[in-house]
Order: C-alpha cells, then sequence, then structure tokens
C-alpha cells in the first residue's frame, strides 16, 4: 500500500541552503579525499614499482637533501633519532593543508581544481626521479597518484556543486545530489583510500622483505679474532654506560626516510676508479674473503659535547685495504668514495685507509649480520673518522677518486671534507642535576680520540685544579676509553664538575666551544650536581 502524500519526492525547492561554513568545510574535505586518492593510490602502485617511489617518501627524501645544514643541525639536535617521524608528519599536515585549499578551489572551479592536484602529482614525480637512485619506474606511483586525485577532485566538486546550488530547479530540471549523498562519498573515498595506504604498504613490506634474507645469513669463522676486551675496559661504576654498546642502544643516523632493502642475494659492489683491476663482487663472494674482528668506536659528527652519538661494538668484515691492493689503488688518488643504495656518498681520505690501520667492509656487528638500519648487507668501518667520512651503510660502490674531483653528499654541503674525529669526553656518572651525599663523590664517563687513542682525562669542580682521572684499561686506540674519580670532600651546595682529555698526541682538549659544523664539536663537558 502507498501513500501518494509520503511516496512523493521532496522538491528542490524544499533544500535548505548551504551555509558558509558547512560550505567551506564540505569543500576542504573534498580536497582531503582527493589526497588521501593520490597517497593510497601512490602506496599501491608502489608496492610493484619499487618503495623508494611512493609519493610521501620521495618528497621527503628529496626534502631531506634540499633542506638548509643549519635547519638540518636543529632538526637533529632538537628531535634526535625521532627526526624522521617528525618531518613525515610535516609533510603530512602540509599535504593536508594544500588539499584543503586544493577543495575550496575545486569547488568553485572544478577543472582548475583537477589541474592543481595534477600539479601536485608532479612535484612527487620530480622528487622522485631526483632522487640519486631513482629509476624510471619511481615516477609511475607519483603520475597515477596525481591523475587520481585530479579525477576524484573533479568529480566530487561537480557534485558538490549540483548538491550546493541552492533552492531552484537544476540547470538541467534533474535533482542533483544531496549534500549528504556529496559528503558521504568523500567520506567513503577517504575510507577506500586508506585501505589502499595500508594495503599498498603491507604488500611493499612482503615483497620487500629483507628481514628473512638477513636471518638466513652463515657468517664464517673470523679468519682474524680481536682479542677478548678487557674486562677492566669498564670501571664497573653504576650508572656508567657500558664498554660494548649493544645493538639495540647503537646511535643510528642517516638521511634514510624508509631504510634501503637489499637483498644480499641481488647485492654487488662495485671497485672502480683510479685502479687497475676494476671489481664487481657479490654477498658470498664477501663472505668468503678472510674475514676480520675489529672493535672500534663509530662518533657521529653531529655530536654535541656530551652527547650521545658514539657507540662501540665488534665490526666483522673483509679487509677494506686488502681489496684495495687486489684493485691496485693508481698513483694520484688521494679519495675513496662509498656509495649507498639510496644515493648517499661518503669520502674517507684513501692515504689513511691504507696507512695500516685496520678498515673493513663490515657484514657484521655484535656477532649478527648488519642490522638494516646500520647498513645490512655491507657498509664500511674506517676507525678515526667521523661516520659522515667513513661509514657507508648500504654500500654498493666504492670509487677510488681525488677530491679535486669529487665532493660527497655531506662535503657539498660546507662539512669538513676529512671528518677527523676530534677529542671528546663526556661525564656520565653522577647524572646532570643528580642529588649526592656529601663526602666522597663517585664520578665517570667516557672519552675517545678514536684511532690516536686516549693518553689522561682530568676533571675539575668549580673551576679549580684539575685532577687525573683513573683510566680503565686500554683496550686500543680505536676504542673510546673509560674513566673514573674520586671526588673527596665534596660539601653539600650546588657543584659544576668539568672534564676534559688529553689523546696520546699529547694534545689537550680545548675548552673554546664550537658546534658540530663544520668539523665536530669541541669544548669541555661539563654537569651540575647537588651536594646534600
Ligand atoms: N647510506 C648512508 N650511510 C651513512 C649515513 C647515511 O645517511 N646514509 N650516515 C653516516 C653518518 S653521518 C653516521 S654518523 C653513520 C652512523 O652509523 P649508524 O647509524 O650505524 O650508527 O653512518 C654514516 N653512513
Ligand atoms: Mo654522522
Amino acid at each position: 500500500m502507498s501513500n501518494p502524500t509520503t511516496s512523493t519526492a521532496r522538491p528542490p525547492a524544499a533544500r535548505r541552503p548551504t551555509g558558509r561554513l558547512a560550505r567551506t568545510a564540505g569543500a576542504a574535505l573534498i580536497g582531503l579525499a582527493a589526497a588521501a586518492v593520490a597517497v593510497g593510490a601512490g602506496e599501491l602502485v608502489a608496492a610493484f614499482s619499487g618503495p623508494d617511489g611512493a609519493p610521501v617518501v620521495a618528497v621527503g627524501s628529496a626534502a631531506i637533501d634540499l633542506t638548509p645544514t643549519p635547519l638540518k643541525e636543529y632538526a637533529v639536535r632538537t628531535f634526535g633519532t625521532r627526526d624522521k617521524e617528525v618531518l613525515l608528519g610535516g609533510i603530512y599536515l602540509t599535504v593536508a593543508a594544500l588539499a584543503a585549499l586544493g577543495g575550496l578551489l575545486a569547488v568553485r572551479r572544478p577543472a582548475v581544481g583537477a589541474a592543481v592536484f595534477a600539479a601536485f602529482g608532479g612535484v612527487g614525480t620530480w622528487a622522485a626521479l631526483s632522487r640519486p637512485s631513482a629509476a624510471t619506474a619511481d615516477a609511475a606511483p607519483s603520475v597515477v597518484a596525481g591523475l587520481a586525485a585530479a579525477a576524484t577532485v573533479y568529480l566530487l566538486a561537480r557534485a558538490w556543486r549540483r548538491a550546493t546550488a541552492g533552492p531552484g530547479p537544476e540547470e538541467d530540471g534533474t535533482a542533483g545530489p544531496s549534500r549528504r549523498a556529496v559528503l558521504a562519498a568523500a567520506g567513503g573515498t577517504v575510507a577506500v583510500a586508506a585501505l589502499g595506504t595500508t594495503g599498498g604498504r603491507a604488500l611493499s613490506d612482503r615483497r620487500y622483505d629483507v628481514a628473512k634474507a638477513r636471518a638466513a645469513v652463515r657468517l664464517p669463522a673470523p679468519a682474524v679474532r680481536a682479542a677478548p676486551l678487557p674486562a677492566a675496559a669498564h670501571p664497573r661504576v653504576p650508572g656508567l654506560s657500558p664498554f660494548a654498546t649493544p645493538t639495540g642502544d647503537f646511535y643510528r643516523v642517516d638521511t634514510a626516510l624508509t631504510l634501503p632493502r637489499i637483498d644480499p642475494r641481488r647485492w654487488s659492489l662495485r671497485v672502480h676508479g683510479l685502479v687497475d683491476h676494476p671489481l664487481l663482487i657479490g654477498f658470498d663472494e664477501l663472505l668468503a674473503m678472510p674475514l676480520e674482528e675489529l672493535d672500534s668506536t663509530l662518533t657521529c659528527v653531529s655530536n654535541e659535547v656530551g652527547g650521545r652519538y658514539a657507540s662501540t661494538t665488534r665490526w666483522l668484515g673483509a679487509s677494506l685495504p686488502a681489496l684495495l691492493r687486489r684493485a691496485g689503488v693508481q698513483r694520484g688518488a688521494d679519495q675513496l668514495v662509498g656509495r649507498s643504495k639510496d644515493g648517499m656518498t661518503i669520502g674517507t681520505p684513501l692515504e689513511s685507509v691504507l696507512d695500516g690501520r685496520r678498515a673493513l667492509l663490515a657484514v657484521a656487528m655484535d656477532g649478527e649480520a648488519l642490522p638494516i638500519p646500520h647498513g645490512f648487507p655491507c657498509r664500511t668501518v674506517v676507525p678515526g673518522f667521523y661516520g659522515y667520512t667513513s661509514a657507508t651503510k648500504w654500500l654498493v660502490d666504492l670509487e677510488v677518486t681525488t677530491f679535486a674531483a669529487f665532493d660527497p653528499y655531506w662535503v657539498k654541503r660546507g662539512w669538513d671534507r676529512t671528518g677527523t674525529v676530534r677529542t671528546a669526553s663526556r661525564i656520565e656518572v653522577p647524572a646532570p642535576f643528580a642529588r649526592v651525599p656529601a663526602g666522597d663523590v663517585t664520578v665517570a664517563g667516557t672519552a675517545w680520540a678514536t684511532h690516536r687513542g686516549i693518553a689522561a682525562v682530568e676533571v675539575r669542580v668549580d673551576g679549580g685544579g684539575w685532577e687525573e682521572c683513573l683510566l680503565a684499561a686500554d683496550a686500543g686506540p680505536d676504542l673510546w676509553r673509560q674513566w673514573s674519580h674520586t671526588w673527596t670532600g665534596a660539601k653539600p651546595g650546588t657543584h659544576r664538575i668539568e672534564v676534559r682529555a688529553t689523546d696520546t698526541t699529547g694534545a689537550v682538549q680545548t675548552e673554546a666551544r664550537a658546534a658540530p659544523f663544520p668539523a665536530g664539536a669541541t669544548g669541555w663537558h661539563s654537569t651540575v650536581v647537588t651536594v646534600t
């Protein structure tokens, strides 16, 4: 049974005119829906064309490379190892804001709005192709993302215009969709796009999963074993960092927004440039070389005075000098440039690599294949230099060249081209602003002058006389040295403890404060404590 009065469609004239705020919100939602489609479509395509081409990753990586050095320093200082999450968050917020504006434009001029979203796809395409390691396929995700977003915004904006056209019959005499229907369509689009994003990422993780390949690596027994670390290398002061850093606590610094995923079966290392015999080495070949253990401390040039960007581990790898001798280094060469899968370039003074020090093509740390964030399957380690001039992670290429011919990544951005580690020392115990009972106070910490070695550490209280600390056992010049000291007769009140180290050349750490840029921080570390 039907009731004629209720089965009749409501006449268009009965529609309420849309308020300004509702109009704006609707238009913004349409823009956001188009952006969500772009991200989802991009991730789905990237699952097939390769993860580096995903639009947000590509734009973020390009942003990292374009960021001026002071801003990058600020980010590393402020956000530490979370700098990439912060960057990604910033990109998502920017994209959302631009998308909302794009939506506002699109509801006025749908074709222009569509063109704007297509242009965003163009920016992503440019970013993806500008990566040093870019393949043509990396353009695909952003191209598809731009077109999908343009189509989405065009269709939704047109429907929204018809829905909000206000009272009165439609231009073509038919009733347009309701506002509610258009908003529901926009919301549904966001949901589908979110599914595409998670699905694309999951697929990508499966297709490019190297965790299994890493777990399958069988490390051969070392041909050269490191002597066991002397137990007395650690002063056994509670609260002092361990001598060997557990891998999970090993600091991490790099420009990689997403970790390079390298299947060792498809990995090879090219050795070329000013050499008599260019080489191409596969992973099995690398493992078949005599592997050496090397205990060494790695530090970052971005480490602030007293900072934590320094760690120590037992590396395992093939001898880098032996490999270079096999390749036959030609006269005139003075720089060894490592290139990573993600396009990082790191240049080390060749003379130092060949001066008799141990240096490795490392495949393992602390007895396990390199973790993916630390450079799986292979990285360089050259003691005595900051990571940015010695420790190429995800290494795929070694070029013997000259400093005159090539500036590596950070040198192009103004950093010192040599990157020799500066002498540093820090107080770890007592902790900053600790309250300690009066009397004898144990002070302890860590010092390093990698490859030169530490000869002495001194502390002083409230600017008084320097007192010689007790150095823990020496485990070798390529390692940091821990130390302890008893501050006798500490009296109640607030006190400042300062530390300085002397390296084996006799050079005393300078008091002059320098920022990490461009050659590493200098200055004495101090800590303020309250004696009760
Ligand atoms: N491919 C690549 N290798 C890299 C970097 C990078 O950004 N990309 N950063 C370097 C820097 S600045 C440092 S301090 C060390 C840090 O190594 P870790 O993360 O294993 O501690 O890696 C070096 N190797
Ligand atoms: Mo670094």
